[in-house]
């Protein structure tokens, strides 16, 4: 396989794109991608502060290290969930961060879960009263709520985060199977600021697993490779699953799902629900302040005051 714009050997084949690339060119072609991508669905300039939510992993580092190559003000936000029971990994994680922000002497914000609410996420979602909820739902709210929460307060710009296509079309996947119309509209690249929300920003939506994965493999760069040891039993996880021998068999059908929801909500055929957060949220949480759709506290406060 030759590169298709050189004709030396090629590093990465991507069958959904037909293109083969090698080493210097597909850096080169995912940088601007990712450029054209920030552009196109006006995400954010380089005059604004970006606030980049990092995990240590492929994605999160590979995206702020693009974003740092095109010279866009990033600071990184490190939530520390606790989870270290088995593999270390929030530790691990964490260190991996933090090493790939000193090398390239930019600011990590760590979050330490245990220090602000009290209880590290294997303690929360165990001794969660409602009991159904499993860790991951629960992480992704308090993931949520701390990434917003912290953008909010220190006055950032836009919040960004790693999400890639894989992410995009498995949520999108179980969304659909659910008709869950409320969060078919989260898959936009782009969720506009308001009523204590910043703005929200998706720019490697459009980029696969395998493309950001190969870019932080030849860019060298040392991220953590472990996965979470609640990921076996992710609905997210088991949906990527289904999607990847779907691509196998007929390359090219996450790009068109997830592009094809773009294009409906794009027409006016697909009900956007993306209207200004205010419109939909009308109370104040009673103990935090933080915009809630609920009477008197929101989730995040529900499930961190059980006692
Ligand atoms: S960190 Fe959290 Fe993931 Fe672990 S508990 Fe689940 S959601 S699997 S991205
Ligand atoms: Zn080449
Ligand atoms: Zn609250």
């Amino acid at each position: 396989m030759r590169c298709r714009k050189c004709g030396e050997k090629a590093a990465i084949n991507m069958r959904q794109h037909r293109l083969s690339l090698c080493r210097p060119h597909f850096m080169q072609w995912l940088i601007d991608q990712t450029r054209h991508f920030i552009e196109k669905y006006e995400m954010f300039t380089s005059q604004e502060r970006l606030l980049v939510a990092v995990s240590g992993g492929k994605d999160s580092l590979s995206l702020w290290d693009i974003l740092w190559r095109l010279g866009y003000q990033t600071q990184g936000l490190y939530i520390d969930l606790g989870i270290d029971e088995d593999i270390n990994y929030s530790n691990e994680s964490r260190q991996h961060a933090q090493k790939f922000a000193d090398d390239r002497d930019l600011t990590l914000i760590v979050y330490k879960m245990v220090e602000k609410i009290g209880r590290n996420l294997p303690v929360l979602a165990g001794d969660n009263r409602r009991g159904k909820e499993k860790p991951c739902s629960i992480c992704g709210l308090v993931k949520r709520y701390i990434m917003n929460q912290v953008a909010h307060d220190e006055g950032y710009d836009v919040l960004v985060t790693a999400h890639n296509l894989d992410d995009e079309a498995a949520i999108l996947l179980s969304n659909t199977l659910d008709w869950s119309l409320k969060h078919l509209s989260r898959g936009q690249p782009v969720m506009p600021a308001g009523a204590g929300f910043t703005k929200k920003a998706k720019p490697f939506c459009r980029i696969s697993e395998r493309e950001s994965a190969a870019y932080a493999l030849l860019r060298e760069i040392d991220y953590y490779d472990e996965e979470c040891p609640y990921s076996k039993n992710s609905k997210q996880l088991y949906f990527k699953g289904y999607l990847n021998e779907w691509e196998d068999e007929m390359p090219g059908i996450k790009l068109r799902f997830y592009n094809n929801y773009l294009k409906a909500i794009e027409a006016g055929t697909f009900p956007n629900r993306q209207e200004s957060p205010e419109e939909l949220i009308h109370q104040q949480c009673r103990s935090c302040g933080q915009p809630t759709t609920a009477d008197r506290l929101c989730a995040f406060c529900r499930i961190t005051l059980e006692k």
